[in-house]
């Protein structure tokens, strides 16, 4: 069973105390190297209970830019040990540790800094690392500026330590909106990180199949998901099948970009689901994936809100069809926006694998190889409940998990609201920081959907009157304030 760990936080500052300086003789140096300034303070933040902790790691750079970094430091006991790092290459040698630049975060300017972290495990006691140092120069937190050739020692005298020059490059939050405040969103850990590397949870509506409800998706009725919900983060719900995309893949692209439009405006998330659902074997789509996915994610790369969804609900397949899925259409996107957070159905209707008799073990024992991805897990309140609650509860400290699609009702998408049940579910999402979209904001006629039918042609989506209990008990969990640390 799952523990809930008891969180404890410490703060190391590394800098300004006496330190060797050694200079950086090659690694990632721009070619001036030789007569480089160099010099970096590290921020060290730990959460930490019996047998795990996490890490975040600020690396500022004091010297002169850097076109590549790579993080050094040691455990002082043997018995600390990253078991799963972010935002950089990871690598463990005995006590020493070193954290190599992703490719899109190499570059780092005077001043700039630049976050990273990992999830370990530790026995024995729980000391923190020292001997911090940034392309081999140690972190005290002042620079100094080589008068001799690298090849030779460190400076005899003392370093000169300079304040940095310019500003840290954490800005306060563009706007109230979501994606205002959380920016681009990145995997960390098992999380869904903001821009300042804090954990959020999105908290947002399902569309329908467009190709049914597309009317219910227009100016009035995204200006209410925003404005009246609250909501953070809008499914963009594209069926594939169903007289979906593959009857006409230019117009329901074209609607998708539309639609992520929209929710930028508002500063709400868009979340594109290729909806797949029957056949189950998403790799009957894997062609027209790889075309929609190369055009979204090309239009898109240069927007904060967009979150890639690969495969709905995956049924009658292993994971490692979904997985071979993913790994080939994860990089059809990466070329396309290498920043784009992705996530990746699993096996029995998005149940990580429960459904079909299995638990969240086989994809922990064989993930995808890509970074930046998340795993989707879906349930209907009515239907799932304690075994598949304890199951996502063991996952969740795992694998990052988000919950694209769930209801409040049966697994049919009709009946009436089991409030226990979905009461029970979205407190246990709010408390692991797991982002969820309800299925559906839309008028159809069953138990999901939010509005009362009839409401996407009269115009008003406002206020309760137009809601069915669905809508009713969603608008009031997704109204309650956000959590969105900024520091
Ligand atoms: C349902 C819709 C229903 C539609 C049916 C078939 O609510 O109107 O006729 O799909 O397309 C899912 C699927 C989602 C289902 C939903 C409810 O992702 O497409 O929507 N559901 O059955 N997985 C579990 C439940």
């Amino acid at each position: 069973m799952f523990s809930i760990p008891r969180p404890f936080r410490r703060k190391l500052i590394v800098g300004g105390a006496v330190g060797a300086l050694a200079l950086a003789a090659t690694a990632g140096l721009p070619s001036m190297n030789a007569m480089a300034a160099t010099g970096c303070a590290v921020t060290y933040t730990t959460n930490s209970w019996q047998g795990g902790f996490t890490a975040n790691i600020s690396i500022r750079n004091l010297g002169d830019a850097v076109s590549n970094w790579t993080l050094g430091f040691r455990f002082p006991d043997a018995g600390q040990k990253v078991t799963q790092g972010w935002s950089a290459t990871w690598q463990q040698s005995g006590t020493s540790v070193t954290a190599q630049n992703m490719s899109y975060n190499g570059s780092l300017g005077t001043g700039a800094s630049v976050d990273v972290g990992f999830n370990g495990s530790w026995t024995g006691s729980n000391p923190n690392p020292t001997a911090f140092t940034l392309n081999g120069v140690t972190c005290n937190g002042g620079t100094t500026t080589p008068t001799t050739p690298p090849t030779t020692r460190p400076p005899t005298t003392p370093p000169t330590t300079t304040p940095p020059t310019t500003p840290p490059t954490s800005q306060p939050p563009a706007g109230s909106t979501p994606v205002g405040i959380n920016g681009q969103l990145r995997v960390c850990g098992v999380n869904l990180c903001n821009q300042y590397n804090k954990p959020i949870q999105l908290r947002g509506m399902s569309s329908h199949g467009l190709q049914w409800f597309g009317s219910c998706y227009n100016d009035a009725s995204l200006d209410a998901l925003a404005k009246d919900w609250l909501a953070d983060v809008f499914r963009i719900s594209m069926y594939v099948q169903e007289q979906g995309y593959e009857t006409n893949p230019t117009a329901f692209t074209n609607q998708v970009n539309t639609l992520v439009d929209k929710a930028e405006a508002r500063g709400m998330y868009a979340l594109i689901d290729f909806h797949t659902l029957t056949p189950g074997d998403p790799t009957y789509n894997l062609d027209r994936a790889k075309t929609f996915f190369a055009a979204v994610a090309a239009r898109n790369a240069n927007k904060k809100n967009v979150i890639y969804e690969i495969t709905n609900e995956p049924n009658g397949v292993s994971w490692s069809t979904i997985k071979n899925y993913a790994e080939q259409v994860i990089p059809v996107i990466r070329a396309n926006d290498p920043d784009g957070v992705v996530i990746v159905g699993t096996r029995g209707w998005s149940s990580l694998g429960i459904s079909e008799g299995g638990n969240s073990d086989e994809i922990v024992n064989n993930p995808v190889r890509a970074d930046n991805i998340m795993y989707s897990f879906h349930f209907y309140a009515a239907s799932h409940k304690d075994n598949y609650r304890s199951e996502v509860q063991r996952a969740a400290s795992r694998l990052p998990l988000f919950v694209t699609e769930f209801g409040t009702v049966t697994y049919t998408g009709d009946g009436g609201v089991d409030n226990a049940s979905s009461t029970a579910w979205l407190d246990l999402l709010d408390r692991l920081k797991i982002s969820y979209a309800n299925w559906t904001y839309s008028d159809a006629n069953e138990g999901s959907a939010a509005f009362k039918p009839g409401t996407c042609s009269g115009g008003t989506y406002t206020g309760t009157s137009v809601l069915t209990d669905s809508g009713v008990f969603m608008r009031n969990r997704i109204r309650t304030p956000d959590n969105f640390p900024t520091s």
